[in-house]
């Protein structure tokens, strides 16, 4: 994209129920490192997320609680999810909650406008409903447990609950209207859904015909009401889907509508066909323009499942902080699963990466760079060097992984865009490796010869800050101040890292950027 271009990108709201685990933390952190990349390429970027409040499945939480929905949200926010995005490190720019005003009065515009428009008409819905999904459901979509607690009845395939028979007068949203509209739409605009498999799935499902959507709820009233009739609250996910644009200014800021809007939506695949299909055919019913596209990402599992609140398999995101920080949580979930497919999380996976990647790799490339320049040179950076091939080809690599690192965050391939970034780690490694400073350092004669060298590794290294920032944001800061950049590193553009030219002076690093951890073992025992 060129610089200055919007870039909207948001997460999913997340359920109010429970605490957040890491796969909620996994999808903040991708959408998170987006972000930031295109900040720092200069894009106008605006980082959205937030937390999903209403319907059945906060109201029982709350009951089961003793307290009511509101207080409860109150609570778990201000206790866990807003905490979250500091333990992770996450510089959203907005967080939005269905139940705040503003959330509140544009879905009412945006009902009202559908209902003058006729895409809402009165009904009677008869069928099932998982609370746990807050979806209705198919039989397709359940199971009859012969035996065990709910021996006999459907269960949700997802939950493993009962589903509750539902027979309510309802409003239907003429979802059945976009079917072909939907199927064009994911023609003519290939990207908008993925990756392949998710998209696959989802024209799949599209094809087989859409059926109305029933959009309110009679039996409860927590949610927002239906403007034209107070006996009624809208159906939970038209309500939380709806707040990617209450959140920008649809129906009260046009201007920043217009400019922000259309977003980059992150979802994990479980909720992908709610943000393919049900949202975009809402969206054309406004007459307003469909997401830039729909990246449905893997799942993080536990024992082969997928880790979750409701099965109680949630690992919190604080317990891999505590021990091995911030940065390492980010990085070793961006690099060890391909953004899109599935991962594993296993404590001997990620202390085998945290060793040899982030301490041995890159942070001791550093320590080392900077070690050199403040014993041979006192931090007095080498200055209009000469350059053999070998120095070249280190500037060279630089060049040529910025650009990739580049065009993969474009294709949302995060892991990808790291493993480009590393193949310069490597190359640094190997050039020091090769080029001995230390032993040029023996000999006087050599002066020359070992300023291109710490010359040469040291611009590296302001590369790797700046395109690692995104991704490890406090080691690369300190980096950066180590090594003389000016400024701070979050400001330095990403599509031009290669171009760092040097700060004039360095200095030692307190303590190393990822230093070894003696608890690793713990961790992997625990
Ligand atoms: O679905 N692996 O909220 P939710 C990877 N409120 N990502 C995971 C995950 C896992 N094991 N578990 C959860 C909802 N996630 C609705 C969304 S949006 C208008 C409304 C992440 O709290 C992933 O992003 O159940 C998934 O889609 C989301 O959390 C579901 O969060
Ligand atoms: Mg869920």
């Amino acid at each position: 994209m060129a610089a200055g271009d919007s870039f909207y990108i948001a997460t999913p709201i997340f359920y109010v129920n429970d605490v957040p685990h890491i796969g909620h933390a996994y999808t903040e952190v991708a959408a998170d490192v987006l972000a930031r990349w295109h900040r720092q390429g200069g894009d106008d970027t605006w980082l959205l997320t937030g937390t999903d409040e209403h319907g059945q499945k906060i109201l029982r939480t709350a009951v089961a609680n003793d307290t009511t929905p509101k207080a409860w949200a109150d609570k778990l926010v201000a206790d866990a999810w807003l905490p979250l995005l500091e333990t992770i490190n996450i510089a959203n720019d907005d967080f939005i909650r269905t139940t705040d005003e503003r959330h509140e009065s544009a879905v009412t515009i945006f009902l009202q406008k559908l209902y003058d428009d006729g895409f809402i008409y009165s009904g009677e819905y008869e069928g099932y409903y998982c609370v746990g999904c807050e979806e209705y459901k198919q039989l397709d979509d359940l199971l009859e447990t012969p035996d065990g607690d709910y021996a006999g009845q459907l269960v949700c395939k997802i939950h493993g609950r009962p589903v509750e028979v539902l027979k309510e007068k309802n409003y239907f949203f003429r979802m059945s209207d976009f079917q072909q509209g939907l199927l064009d739409l994911y023609e003519s605009q290939p990207d908008f859904i993925q990756p392949e498999s998710v998209r696959n799935e989802i024209i799949q499902f599209v094809k087989q015909g859409l059926d109305d959507l029933s959009i309110s709820r009679s039996s409860f009233d927590w949610g927002i009401q239906i403007p034209w009739d107070h006996s009624h609250v809208l159906y939970v996910w038209f309500d939380a889907l709806l707040n990617y644009i209450t959140a920008i200014g649809y129906g009260t800021d046009d201007e920043n509508f217009e400019r922000r809007w259309p977003a980059v939506q992150l979802v994990g695949k479980d909720i992908a066909r709610f943000h393919a299909v049900i949202w975009p055919a809402m969206l054309m019913a406004a007459g307003l323009p469909t997401p830039r596209k729909v990246f449905g990402h893997g799942w993080l599992l536990v024992g082969g499942e997928k880790m979750s609140k409701s099965k109680l398999t949630g690992i919190a995101p604080s317990q891999i902080t505590d021990t091995f920080g911030v940065d390492a949580f980010r990085y070793y979930f961006m690099r060890a699963i391909s953004f899109g497919q599935d991962g594993s999380f296993s404590w001997e996976d990620l202390s085998a990466r945290y060793q040899a990647e982030l301490a041995n790799g890159f942070g001791n490339l550093s320590s080392r760079v900077i070690a050199m320049l403040t014993r041979y040179r006192d931090g007095v950076v080498p200055n209009g060097v000469e350059l053999t091939e070998a120095d070249e080809a280190i500037f060279a690599a630089a060049e040529r992984v910025t650009a990739e690192a580049d065009a993969a965050i474009e294709r949302l391939a995060i892991h990808e865009a790291l493993a480009a970034i590393w193949t310069l780690v490597d190359d640094l490694n190997g050039y020091i490796t090769i080029q001995e400073p230390w032993a040029l350092a023996k000999d006087p004669a050599n002066a020359e010869r070992l300023d291109a060298v710490l010359f040469t590794a040291l611009r590296g290294l302001g590369t790797l800050a700046v395109l690692l920032s995104p991704f490890i944001p406090d080691a690369a800061a300190k980096l950066w101040s180590a090594i003389g950049g000016s400024g701070e590193v979050q400001q330095q553009n990403v599509r031009a890292a290669f171009d760092w030219t040097g700060g004039p002076l360095v200095t030692p690093l307190d303590s190393s950027l990822f230093p070894r951890i003696e608890q690793v073992e713990a961790g992997t025992t625990a």
